[in-house]
């Protein structure tokens, strides 16, 4: 099949390409390296070292002899989407160009508007552009689990058969998100379900937990490093805790840890990512799917690094630091994911496996780490924002 990924360059969007190829498909991406800019604007960079984009393909088509097309060209600006579109007429179109960091959004009010704006303007064009230039095109949307929040009910997939004043409907779950960016991700949502009801474009919008590792199948030269970031904007907490250790700094556990979330490695992650690709939704259907294998309470996660990492001689250490986010700090959590099993997703990774080589490669890499020490403690405050124009 021949695929866009928007967005190639990000920690998915590599890694997918790469598979993606191994696996026959002709890949075409586009990106304008912004989030290597937004990591720079806070101070840090990739603990894996990444090659500019021009190296990385050279390097692709040297060890496997495919050739991968690219366009450098922003998402925002409807005149490329349109024009990416109308060259390739994919069969699919993977959307994973957007600002993906909740700390990000929340630093001050700039940066709440630059990703509402950038994430909600890349989506329209996308949606637009199929419709005028290649309805056939299966968008595959990246969206997250945190849309749906932490209802104290099961989450379903996407939508779910209610009874209220003795009538029933098959509505939409609501959406209760954690952070401005989570919150682009809900209206990104409801605009792409719109899209569908006006113009019948066939969409995925895929709800994923957090994305873990290093590596993937593809991943096995220093050279196709996809990138890995750490610094209290960019990093997740699993990311955040390996390095923590890795430097001898005690994991960062916001509050008590009693958060959780789901969680899916890189390798898991790009193979659901094929599979919804390879199985489109019927023709005009909008599909959602819940991609994560299994939940775990952010103190459990801690736990689970602090048990791999003394394994290997290393001298891990938890720490409760105050919490600057606003969230439930302990609450019910069973969100419902069948339907990639459905489709033939079986997971292949495990945790504590996957954590070994993280630590394994960023021990490699500790210099980068020791750079960038002064990045890492939390200083973005959800209920703190800061004033720009100090
Ligand atoms: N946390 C800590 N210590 C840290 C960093 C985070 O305890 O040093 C806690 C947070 O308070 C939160 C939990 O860990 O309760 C998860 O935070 P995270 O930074 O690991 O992940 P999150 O902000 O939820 O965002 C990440 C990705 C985002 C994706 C989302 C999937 O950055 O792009 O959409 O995971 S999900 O979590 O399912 O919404």
């Amino acid at each position: 099949m021949r695929v866009v990924i928007g967005g190639i360059d990000g920690y998915i969007g590599w890694a997918l390409a790469l598979h993606l190829i191994s696996r026959g498909h002709s890949v075409i991406g586009v990106d304008n390296f912004i989030t290597r800019r937004r990591v720079e604007e806070v101070g840090s960079w990739s603990a894996t070292p990444i090659l500019d984009m021009y190296e990385r393909l050279k390097v692709v088509e040297e060890l496997t002899g495919q050739r991968i097309d690219f366009v450098e060209g922003d998402l925002t600006d409807y005149a490329v989407v349109r024009g990416v579109f109308n060259k390739y007429k994919p069969d699919a179109f993977v959307h994973l160009g957007e600002q993906r960091s909740a700390p990000y959004s929340m630093i001050d009010v700039h940066h709440a508007v630059e990703t509402q704006v950038s994430n909600i303007t890349s989506s329209l064009n996308i949606v637009y552009a199929m419709k005028d230039v290649s309805p056939h095109t299966h968008l595959v949307k990246m969206g997250t689990m945190g849309e749906y929040g932490t209802p104290n009910i099961d989450i379903p997939e996407g939508f779910f058969e209610v009874e209220y004043n003795g009538r029933r409907d098959y509505l939409p779950f609501p959406r209760m998100a954690g952070s401005w960016y989570h919150w682009s991700k809900v209206h990104d949502s409801g605009n792409m379900m719109f899209a569908n009801k006006i113009w019948g474009l066939t969409i995925t919008d895929v709800m994923q937990g957090v994305v873990y590792g290093t590596r993937t199948d593809e991943i096995v030269d220093e050279r196709l490093h996809t990138r890995f970031d750490f610094d209290e904007v960019w990093g997740t907490a699993l990311n955040r805790f390996c390095v923590e250790t890795v430097l001898g700094l005690p994991m960062t556990v916001y509050g008590r840890g009693g958060q959780t979330r789901g969680f899916i490695s890189l390798t898991d992650s790009v193979q659901c990512l094929r599979i919804a690709i390879e199985n489109p939704p019927d023709k005009s259907e909008y599909r959602v799917l819940n991609q994560f294998d299994e939940a775990y309470s952010v103190i459990e996660l801690a736990k689970k690094v602090y048990e791999v990492a003394k394994r290997k001689g290393l001298e891990p250490a938890i720490a409760n630091v105050p919490n600057p986010r606003v969230e439930a700090e302990q609450h019910y959590y069973n969100p419902i994911h069948e339907k990639l099993k459905k489709l033939g997703y079986k997971r292949t990774r495990m945790l504590e496996d996957e954590l070994s080589i993280i630590l394994d490669d960023l021990v490699k890499y500790k210099e980068r780490l020791e750079a960038k020490r002064e990045v890492i403690f939390p200083r973005t405050d959800w209920r703190r924002p800061r004033n720009p124009l100090r």
